[in-house]
């Protein structure tokens, strides 16, 4: 069993895997280290990675990228909206408020939800660390945003189970580079106070900032920050809508009314960009782009950079606001971290240098370390491998509440249950006074960070049904966890009943007194271990807690898109060996067109050189028409039919042989 690490991003996906020695990126079926992180619909079977890739400006509205823009969302947030104007696949909403996309598979027109399409992404990651480790994959750590609500986290962990995959951990993209660079950083045990350093990740749609201090041993995530909408994407697409204007005008195209030229020129404007990061000036030619006209343009980096100047100073935001939330200052960053492959345009790192007074660091490897991270972790976390002993400590970066019936439960500082910042994974131990069932209710305290104009529940529990005996005092209490995924849980409840004398009126004021006058009567303590002074329980009992979680498909939606894969994993393979069955008919034919020339031509007699030589010819015209798209038995059985006819050559040619090497071993024993 490996122990690898998924880094899912929204343009390339890296896979990771921890050895003995270290950790190893493991290449794909094209030699990459990179897979593009694209699922492609054909007419009967599905295209991954890179092969999603090639198909993608052929069949753009079967072809799905940018998978986690969509993933545990809702169709009608503006985010989602925005993005799917420049998606170009359709996508409706569903019946929960989820979004489906609808493309044309085995001749209709089907529908699936980002969660599926993750699945088949993961699905095809972890076949390709099979092939390439020949060893089964199970176990993992996936990468996430830290900005992941408690709904897109779930949703990862459904798709993984599509996959077959056991994440370990959900995995913070930061914190997961962090622990890379801190992990092999022993010279940060010299120094006596702690080495703060600061990780800018800028990716394809997103920029993630994290501050981490770095002790001997351990390591502790002071604050994240990002910016959810900017990332390279966003650059390209800066190029793009200049050069539709400058089309518009130069040969009256408007290519915001053609989905394939959008696909093309946006495909063009990144490619522009990365020669525009290497290069001072870089030229733009597309053939055929629209209306049949071919166009072609010219850009300077410097006028790049100048439509670029809005975006750049956007960058600065989430890195102000991670130094702020770290409670740091700037004199004490030892290093600025710049990675993703997003950041490598020169005015970036040029605008970070001067924000932070310094050179940025180039310790880590760009677009490698999250995966690289997450394998660690996985390793760390896995029974299976020894990983010297290295603390990581991650920090949640939205606030959670709780409520119940009775109003918000806060602690008795008055703070929500998770602050923001709150290291997890994290448990707590809420202690009610209730007589019967009550909900509770999980929350984002600042939903505005979230998603501005639509409340992001998290999650709603329902504590019981239990009975409290007749003339007892009974509280309840409750388990609640902030897991290692960052996921918001409760894992058990109890009743714990007291004969009524036994608890002294003390007791009962005690406990109020702890919390503030804003709570009524509940109370919460962070250890879960009764504390001296509590009465004897006469009774403990198991409460049933029941979980709606919004945004995870219950058990029998898993188990039906669990089944859905694999008929399509089937019809993939299948139509892999029907295609393997028609290469073989074809080559077949090559090689006894030839060998009918030249080994047999003896051998065959001129009637039945004649024969084979239509025959041969007849299959091939039929491969190209009739033949181009049939079943696999079809290939087959044209197959047996020429044999048929060659075998009986084959034979008389295999004896004439034998005959020559007998009469040529005669001579010998003479
Ligand atoms: P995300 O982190 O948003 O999920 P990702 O991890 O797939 O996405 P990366 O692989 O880190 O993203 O970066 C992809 C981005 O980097 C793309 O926008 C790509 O155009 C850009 N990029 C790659 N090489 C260069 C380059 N040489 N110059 C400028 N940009 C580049
Ligand atoms: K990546
Ligand atoms: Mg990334």
């Amino acid at each position: 069993m490996s122990v690898v690490g998924f880094d899912v991003g929204n343009e390339n996906c890296v896979i990771a895997v921890a050895k003995q020695r270290g950790i190893d990126v493991l290449l794909n079926d094209e030699s990459n280290r990179e897979n593009p992180a694209m699922v492609s619909f054909g007419e009967k079977q599905r295209f991954m990675g890179a092969a999603a890739a090639a198909s993608a400006t052929m069949h753009p509205k079967s072809t799905i990228s940018q998978l986690k823009r969509l993933i545990g969302r809702k169709f009608r947030e503006p985010d989602v909206q925005n993005d799917l104007r420049l998606f170009p696949f359709e996508a409706s909403e569903g019946s929960d408020g989820g979004i489906q996309i609808q493309l044309r598979y085995m001749g209709e027109i089907q529908s699936f939800s980002p969660v599926q399409i993750l699945g088949m992404l993961l699905s095809h990651l972890k076949l390709t660390a099979e092939k390439s480790l020949k060893t089964p994959v199970s176990d993992c750590v996936i990468g996430i945003p830290s900005y992941f609500t408690n709904a897109q986290r779930l949703a990862y962990l459904d798709a993984a189970a599509i996959a077959g995959l056991r994440p370990l951990r959900l995995m913070h993209d930061s914190t997961a580079t962090a622990l890379g660079y801190g992990i092999y950083k022993t010279d940060l045990a010299a120094n006596s106070s702690p080495t703060y350093i600061v990780f800018i990740d800028i990716g394809h749609c997103d920029t993630q900032v994290c501050v981490a201090s770095f002790e001997s041993g351990s390591m502790r995530v002071r604050s994240h920050a990002f910016d959810k909408n900017l990332g390279g994407r966003d650059f390209d697409e800066v190029l793009f809508n200049h050069f539709a204007v400058e089309f518009k005008e130069k040969y009256s195209i408007d290519v915001y009314t053609n989905t394939k030229a959008c696909v093309r020129l946006r495909a063009s404007c990144e490619k522009l960009k990365k020669v525009l990061s290497a290069n001072a000036e870089a030229q733009l030619n597309i053939e055929c782009l629209m209306e049949e006209k071919d166009v072609r343009s010219f850009i300077k980096r410097e006028e790049f950079e100048q439509l670029s100047a809005g975006l750049l100073e956007r960058l600065i935001v989430p890195c102000q606001k991670a130094l702020a939330d770290s409670g740091l200052s700037l004199d004490h960053i030892h290093s600025v971290e710049l990675v993703g492959s997003g950041s490598r345009i020169p005015a970036i790192s040029k605008m970070l240098s001067s924000l932070f007074k310094r050179e940025l660091g180039r310790t880590v490897n760009a677009s490698e370390c999250v995966a690289r991270g997450c394998a660690l972790q996985c390793a760390m976390l896995s029974p299976v491998f020894r990983v010297r002993d290295y603390e990581v400590q991650d920090s949640f970066p939205f606030a959670v509440g709780f409520s119940s019936e009775k109003g918000p439960i806060n602690t008795t500082s008055n703070e929500l249950l998770f602050p923001k910042g709150q290291v997890f994974p994290s448990v707590k131990v809420l202690t009610l006074h209730r007589e019967n069932t009550f909900h509770l209710e999980a929350f984002y305290a600042n939903h505005n960070e979230i998603t501005p104009d639509l409340p992001t529940p998290i999650s709603s529990f329902k504590i019981g049904p239990f009975h409290i005996s007749h003339g007892e005092a009974a509280r309840v209490k409750v388990r609640v966890q902030l897991n290692l995924h960052g996921i918001v849980t409760i894992d058990s409840a109890s009743l714990i009943e007291h004969h009524k004398e036994n608890i002294t009126s003390e007791d009962v004021i005690s406990e109020n007194n702890h919390q503030s006058a804003a709570t009524k009567d509940d109370t919460l303590d962070a250890s879960s271990g009764p504390t001296g002074n509590e009465p004897k329980a006469i009774k403990r009992m198991e409460i049933p807690v029941v979980a709606n979680l919004s945004g995870a498909l219950t058990k029998d939606e898993l188990s039906e898109a669990k089944q859905r894969e694999n008929s399509l994993v089937e019809q993939d393979l299948k139509m892999e060996s029907t295609k393997d069955k028609k290469n073989a008919l074809e080559s077949f034919v090559y090689e006894m067109r030839d060998k009918m020339l030249n080994t047999y031509r003896n051998t065959a007699t001129e009637s039945e050189r004649e024969c084979i030589a239509r025959n041969l010819q007849e299959t091939e015209d039929w491969l190209y028409e009739d033949g181009d798209d049939e079943s696999e038995n079809a290939y087959i059985e044209k197959l047996n039919d020429i044999k048929k006819l060659i075998d009986p050559i084959e034979l008389r040619f295999k004896d004439g042989e034998e005959r020559v090497q007998a009469s040529k071993d005669l001579l010998k024993i003479i």
